[in-house]
């Protein structure tokens, strides 16, 4: 058995602390950063800090050292909680998932990686060709959706702008089979705009590598979307088309990529002027350059960028003229989608090549599922717009879940054993979700009305239909509902009492971005590129304008939907939870910012978490299973019990063990306080087994 981890790293579990305080909780955390122990528990959850270094526990070594082990065995580790969800769904044929949360910059995309490539190093010990090949790919996949789904921001350098959920797939045998992956609102507007200092998309520093044609190099228009490239970006797009080749993208596809970043590229150049009758495109070689590489017509293009059809209410079909304003707003909605299309395309792509196929259960058993989160953690920016709402509310469902899951549950749990328990007050945001979701008085209804209503409801309209409905709620305000707070504006900004604090959101850009419009004119173009990549990711461009859906679903209500979906497909699995803690903002090694991390702490519940573990046990377990496993270290229990019931015969064990007063009997199960007791068990049924084996041979062959 690996040697546990000696008390000068602090306490391994954070219920093991001698009291649950914050200040013991924090005093444990910095002591293990500064020890290097990033990875902490509580219970069978991973308190995770962030390095902001290499280091060296992520190797072979490590991973035999924790393969098929028990959470207890060796010190806290991703590769633990990795390897639990794995035998979970291996042994007991159950759906499991991992989730990781934490805030921008905590760690979450790292780890989600080490997980997978804990799973891809256990799985296949015969390296079959087919299992391999589905490992390659699943694992290769992550690198080409960082380039295309992650940009460096103020906070992080290589920051995910989209939210992942990947499934992996393993037949009876517990190999690979195949995967899906769910991707979540990409913050498509960094394609035309970001803050200072922040990045668009990797992917867009990597179009010259590929198509050194002179329009990009020539580029000097200080308006464009161009930026400098590094050394960085030059090995990434070695990777990225290394992993596109493994994956199977032919080079047709590849080339039609990175023609469609390019076009992207050159659309930030196109300007227009108007001497107040017609508007005109400045920078017309542009356009001739992105016809060529959409495969369409320069007019067909000058066309859907300075006309809109619209259907009259008679049914007359006309041709507007777009003003100078609605001219770069249709521009800016084309580069957006045209990035959003591809990047939706890119995943279905990679989903198609890694669906699992031909799956037969009759043949191949239960097909079973390992899921992995990784999406984005809650933000508060100085400027919090529509995607922070988005992503903030996807935080309190997901925070929903959780006490849903590990809290509630847990304490269910006793409930249902009848084993007494001390009630833990937390938390429940569900009044927030509420606030966000609820049909009819909800945020997103009130933003959803404002943009079916017919005529110019502005943003600030908006605002003030919210103040109105939303007055009396304990977490919601405005400028206008506390009047004495300077700090917001009175047509701007509203504020929401999160569960993990305040954030103040402009309104400001809300109502377009709900509304997502974006021309039929542009969709028609794409659809009819002669290029069938593009093509296909413009199906609804064969509609006329007659045929379009007068009334489509927002952009809000879309993204609720899927989170919807998201947190039911998580529910109903096993989950395993990885909290991700950003040390610091300077990406330091060395710095524990003791308020940042607390801040975090309180924020994730990690205090609430510990207590319900603590008030509770680390560990249960059926009575029979507690007897089958351990009876041998028992001579009343060895090789069979006479007492009235399996309970009791646990009972015997644990009193000859003398842990007595570390453990509670429930009506099914034996509830273990802390992993100590148990780790005396284990050891000792360790020391016997090679004894019961040279016993049992004698047995057999007569000596006895
Ligand atoms: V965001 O919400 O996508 O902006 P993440 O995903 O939480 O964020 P990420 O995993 O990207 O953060 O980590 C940020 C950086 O911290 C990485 O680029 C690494 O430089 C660094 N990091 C994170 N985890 C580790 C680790 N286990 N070992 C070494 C790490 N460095
Ligand atoms: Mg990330």
């Amino acid at each position: 058995m690996a040697e546990l981890e000696g008390l000068e790293f602090g306490k391994s579990d954070f219920v093991l602390l001698d009291e649950v305080t914050m200040e013991q909780f924090m005093e444990n955390l910095k002591l293990r950063f500064e020890k290097g122990r990033i990875y902490t528990y509580i219970g069978e959850v991973v308190v995770s800090v962030n390095p902001y270094r290499q280091m060296d526990i992520y190797g072979k070594d490590t991973v035999d050292a924790y393969r098929g082990r028990e959470l207890y065995e060796n010190p806290p580790h991703l590769y633990a909680v990795s390897d639990a969800a794995y035998k979970a769904m291996k042994r007991r044929a159950k759906d499991t998932c991992i989730v990781i949360s934490g805030e921008s910059g905590a760690g979450k995309t790292e780890a989600s990686k080490y997980i997978m490539q804990y799973i891809a190093a256990i799985t296949n010990p015969g390296q079959r060709a087919e299992v391999e090949s589905v490992k390659n790919v699943l694992l290769k996949s992550n690198c080409v959706l960082e380039a295309f789904g992650n940009a460096k921001t103020n906070r992080n350098d290589n920051s995910s702008r989209f939210g992942k959920y990947m499934d992996i797939n393993f037949n009876f045998n517990g190999e690979p089979t195949g995967g899906h992956i769910n991707n979540y609102l990409l913050e498509k507007s960094r394609v035309v705009q970001q803050q200072d200092g922040e990045r668009n998309f990797h992917s867009f520093y990597q179009v010259n590598f590929y198509l050194s044609r002179g329009f990009l190099a020539e580029n000097n228009n200080p308006n464009s979307f161009f930026l400098k490239t590094s050394n960085n970006d030059r090995s990434s797009h070695k990777a990225v088309m290394s992993a596109l080749g493994v994956i199977g993208f032919s080079n047709e596809e590849i080339n039609s990529i990175y023609q469609i970043l390019a076009s992207i590229l050159l659309l930030g150049n196109v300007q227009f002027e108007t001497d107040g009758e017609s508007v005109q495109i400045l920078g017309l070689e542009a356009i001739d350059h992105i016809a060529e590489l959409t495969a369409t017509e320069a007019d067909s293009v000058i066309k859907s960028l300075l006309f809109r059809t619209v259907a009259t209410g008679g049914g007359e079909v006309i041709e507007k003229g777009h003003t100078e304003q609605d001219a770069c707003f249709g521009r800016d909605a084309f580069a957006k989608a045209l990035y959003e299309r591809l990047f939706c395309w890119i995943v279905n792509r990679i989903n198609s090549v890694i669906e699992v196929k031909d799956y037969n259960p009759v043949l191949h058993g239960k097909n079973t599922v390992i899921g992995v989160l990784d999406i984005y953690g809650f933000e508060i920016f100085e400027n919090n717009s529509f995607e922070q709402f988005c992503i903030n509310y996807c935080n309190e469902k997901l925070q929903q879940l959780f006490i849903e899951l590990i809290l509630r549950q847990e304490q269910g749990e006793y409930q249902r054993e009848g084993i007494t328990w001390q009630h833990i007050d937390y938390f429940n945001n569900q009044i927030i979700v509420d606030l966000v979701e609820q049909p009819h008085k909800g945020i997103i209804s009130i933003l959803d009305e404002a943009c079916l209503t017919v005529g110019k409801v502005t943003d600030t309209v908006c605002l003030e239909s919210m103040d109105t409905k939303l007055a009396q709620h304990p977490h919601y305000t405005s400028r206008k509902l506390s009047p004495t707070d300077k700090t917001m504006d009175f047509q701007k900004h509203f504020r929401i009492r999160h569960y993990a604090g305040d954030v103040t959101y402009s309104v400001e850009g809300f109502l377009d971005k709900n509304k997502d419009l974006l021309f039929q004119d542009f969709k028609r173009l794409m659809y009819n590129s002669a290029d069938p990549v593009l093509k296909e990711m413009w199906p609804d461009g064969q509609l006329s304008i007659t045929e379009v859906t007068k009334r489509p679903l927002t952009a809000a209500t879309l993204f609720k939907n899927s989170i919807v979906a998201l947190v039911d497909k998580l529910g109903c699995k096993e989950p395993y939870y990885v909290r991700c803690i950003k040390p610091n903002e300077m990406k330091s090694p060395v710095l524990f910012d003791d308020a940042r991390c607390q801040h975090q702490v309180a924020y994730l519940g990690l205090m609430e978490n510990v207590m319900v573990r603590r008030a509770g046990f680390a560990y249960r377990q059926h009575y029979a299973r507690v007897l089958q496993r351990y009876k041998m270290t028992c001579e009343y229990t060895w090789p069979n019990h006479l007492m009235a019931s399996d309970r009791e015969a646990v009972e015997a064990i644990v009193t000859q063990h003398g842990f007595q007063d570390d453990v509670a009997y429930g009506h099914t199960k034996l509830f273990v306080r802390t992993p100590r007791s148990l780790y005396t068990l284990e050891q000792e049924r360790a020391a016997l087994i090679p004894i019961l084996v040279l016993f049992l041979q004698k047995v057999w062959r007569g000596a006895l």
